[in-house]
């Protein structure tokens, strides 16, 4: 079993230390330790209190959530817990690291409570589709009250130390050691006779929420603003409401428990765990161990100050490292620097920054229009617009000026990086680092390794990643990389779709409804229809050899609909609206476009709108596996859920395909195969892997 507890004892109290690194969750050795160390303090007589703690930067970290849905070894949580509860000596927590969820109720379940400043602690099971099931939605409430609870449970973010006393979950701050400071408060509790505190026989504070039920609608209706569709939020409100109206802490607990199974036995908890294992796992690359020595990046120089270049910048200044950032021309830098000061003053004006944050971020950024300046950066990323021979010519450019060991990064969405780096004297120091609009916003960071890449240029940029707070996953060098190559097919099958006889807002409204933001429409109204039709003028294509899938977009941007930016699009924007409105006028177009292709309109159904935009993904997903351009399918699915807002209870695309059923999967592909040809020619992954009874979690390693 999993973990350990030490014991000793430091006169008259007896410490308990959980020892299960690196975060010390409640595996079953910590659960038999815990239940152990408590018996053998109270057999003792020399004893006369109980301190718990946790050893390295945790106090522990909750349940061990890899085991769940796995048989349970060791007691369980709930008789660990009781022994606690029911000691006659009082226990005191010292807080000492992160205390979540089933860690936070381990100290609820405590008499006592003393933080370390710098311990955070949170409640945050809700992220991972569950509640606290160990007595948290009935011990807190009774602690700091039914509202505050409610707040703390449903949104699950954690607080520091100080805000944990002031809230009333803990007694007291350490001034120094925690564990020391444990000690003497457990000394003084038992100099004044040793008396225990149990909250499950406190009720004083449920009469507050008696009197105002109305906290739970509102509750309700901050969950359904921000976490529409999730299922643990309404299982939380009802089981805080059960601990104010039930008064009797056992059948409380009772309703905890069968909420905690419908939670755990639910897909999304399934999912938001798979979800917060592949985070991690992504950070993995087999050949390029975790000691891969890396570079320090304290500076940085960005190629462009448009929407990505300036996004990026600020990414950058948001953690404190100082950009050089480089345009054409001083009326450009200034264009793209005012963008940058507004995006920031917007924070201030939504109470997000302070004016000393932003005269802050902004004392780190230096503009230019020359080079050299950009001479001592640590890294240099390219952010100008997406066309190779250009970016070659910058890259001569950087290769020139760039200091030794800087990495010089391209932010291409696509192009191939083994090209540009050839346009330099060190390919080993080039690599893609493809931000997502808006770069300061969206989590993703596509990290693109060339053929040259050097082991630890790619160490230095996925700790980049974590640096800027973002997620970085490693791709391999191929057309679109991860995520474009998968869109490419998805947005090809919407756009067939509404040519074969659905609308775009049919498109738009079985995605959304699906979980995504927005549906493909939506998207292209939002990135501007303007930008494909302009590289076909550009590269000099005749309208009969635009892609069926395009020529409507195209109908739009000669009529001057561009999108949101010109307000029309495939949807009318009211002014100062994001949000459109269908157009019958739209519909025409469509309806004349399919009439000169000669297609044939029929009823589409939603079903069928769904799992022709889906399994496109997913059948393009296996063959980016096949070619070895991601690593594994969850480095897929963190690609597809922060960086183009697939549903994160639904796991990500590869995930999905999983639930669903891979033979499933594959039928429906041969079905469209049938009817729309080589675009659904299934992958020979996805074949293989449905003729040897597998799926994608048995590539997971
Ligand atoms: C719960 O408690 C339910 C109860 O209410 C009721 C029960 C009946 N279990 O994130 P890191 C691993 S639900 C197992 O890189 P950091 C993690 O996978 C739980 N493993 O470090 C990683 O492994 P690897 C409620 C866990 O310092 C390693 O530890 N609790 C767990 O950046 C290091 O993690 C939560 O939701 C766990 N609970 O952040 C807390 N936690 O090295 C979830 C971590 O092999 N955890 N691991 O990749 C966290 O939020 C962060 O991990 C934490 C540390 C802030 C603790």
């Amino acid at each position: 079993m999993k973990g350990t507890v030490h014991y000793e004892k430091r006169g008259n109290i007896a410490l308990l230390t959980v020892d299960n690194p690196p975060v010390n969750p409640l595996s079953g050795g910590v659960r038999q330790g815990m239940t152990d160390g408590v018996n053998k303090a109270l057999a003792d007589d020399e004893v006369q209190a109980i301190v718990m703690t946790g050893a390295g930067r945790a106090f522990i970290a909750g349940a061990d959530i890899s085991e769940f849905g796995k048989e349970p070894q060791g007691p369980s949580l709930f008789d660990c817990l009781d022994t606690m509860d029911n000691s006659s000596k009082p226990i005191v927590a010292a807080i000492n690291g992160t205390a979540f969820g089933g860690g936070l109720e381990v100290a609820l379940c405590c008499h006592y409570r003393v933080i370390a400043e710098k311990a955070p602690v949170g409640l945050p099971e809700v992220k991972l589709g569950l509640l606290p099931g160990a007595g948290g939605t009935q011990r807190l409430p009774r602690l700091i009250g039914a509202e505050k609870a409610l707040q703390f449970i449903v949104s699950g973010d954690p607080i520091p130390g100080p805000q944990a006393v002031e809230l009333g979950i803990a007694d007291e701050l350490a001034k120094g050691d925690v564990v020391d400071d444990a000690i003497a408060f457990a000394q003084k509790i038992v100099d004044a006779g040793g008396q225990t505190r149990r909250i499950r026989d406190e009720s004083a504070k449920l009469e507050e929420a008696r009197k105002n039920p109305a906290i739970f609608d509102e509750a309700r209706k901050n969950a359904a603003r921000r976490m529409r569709g999730r299922f643990a939020p309404e299982k939380i409100i009802q089981c805080v409401e059960a601990a104010v109206n039930l008064d009797d802490f056992d059948a409380g607990m009772k309703f905890e428990r069968e909420a905690f199974g419908e939670c755990l036995n639910h897909p999304q908890r399934a999912a938001l765990i798979y979800n917060f294992f592949s985070e991690r796992e992504v950070a993995k690359i087999p050949d390029v161990p975790k000691d891969t020595p890396t570079q320090k990046i304290e500076s940085a120089g960005v190629i462009g100050c448009g929407t990505m270049g300036g996004g990026i910048s600020m990414c950058f200044l948001n953690v404190g490292i100082p950009v050089t950032v480089l345009e054409t021309d001083q009326e450009a830098l200034d264009r793209g620097i005012g963008v940058i000061k507004r995006n920031y003053d917007i924070q201030v004006q939504r109470g997000r920054m302070s004016e000393d944050d932003v005269a802050q971020r902004m004392a780190l950024l230096t503009g230019t229009t020359d080079h050299a300046d950009l001479g001592q950066a640590d890294v240099v990323i390219e952010a100008i617009y997406e066309n190779l021979d250009v970016k070659i010519e910058t890259f001569k450019k950087i290769d020139a000026v760039a200091k030794q060991g800087a990495i010089l990064a391209s932010n291409t969405s696509g192009l191939d990086i083994d090209k540009i780096a050839a346009a330099t004297g060190r390919p080993e120091a080039v690599i893609g680092l493809h931000f997502f609009s808006p770069a300061n916003v969206m989590r993703l960071l596509e990290v693109v390794r060339g053929e040259k890449t050097g082991k630890g240029i790619i160490a230095t940029s996925m700790k980049l990643g974590k640096t800027l707070k973002k997620i970085a996953v490693l791709s391999g060098n191929a057309p679109g990389f991860i995520g474009n190559r998968m869109l490419a097919q998805y947005t090809r099958q919407a756009g067939e779709m509404i040519l074969q006889g659905a609308t775009p807002y049919q498109v738009d409204s079985v995605i959304q409804k699906f979980g995504m933001p927005m549906g493909p429409f939506q998207m292209n109204d939002l990135v501007g229809l303007d930008l494909g039709w302009r590289a076909r003028k550009l590269a000099g294509m005749k309208p009969e050899d635009v892609p069926i899938t395009a020529r409507v977009a195209d109908k739009l941007c000669e009529m001057d609909r561009y999108g949101q930016k010109t307000n029309r699009g495939f949807y009318i924007y009211p002014e100062g609206s994001r949000a459109g409105q269908a157009d019958p006028e739209v519909i025409d177009i469509v309806e004349a476009t399919s009439k000169e292709l000669g297609i044939k309109r029929r009823d589409i159904s939603d079903e069928e709108v769904l799992n022709r935009c889906l399994y496109a993904l997913v059948n393009e997903g296996c063959r980016i596996l096949d070619d070895g351009i991601a690593l594994r399918p969850c480095d897929i699915d963190i690609v597809y859920i922060n960086g183009y807002g697939f549903p994160q209870i639904t796991g990500g695309p590869m995930f999905w395909a999983d639930q669903q059923g891979l033979d499933k999967v594959l039928d429906g592909v041969k079905r469209f195969q049938a009817e729309y040809g080589a675009p659904w020619e299934p992958a020979p992954l996805l074949e293989k892997l449905v003729k040897d009874g597998k799926n994608f979690a048995s590539l997971q390693g």
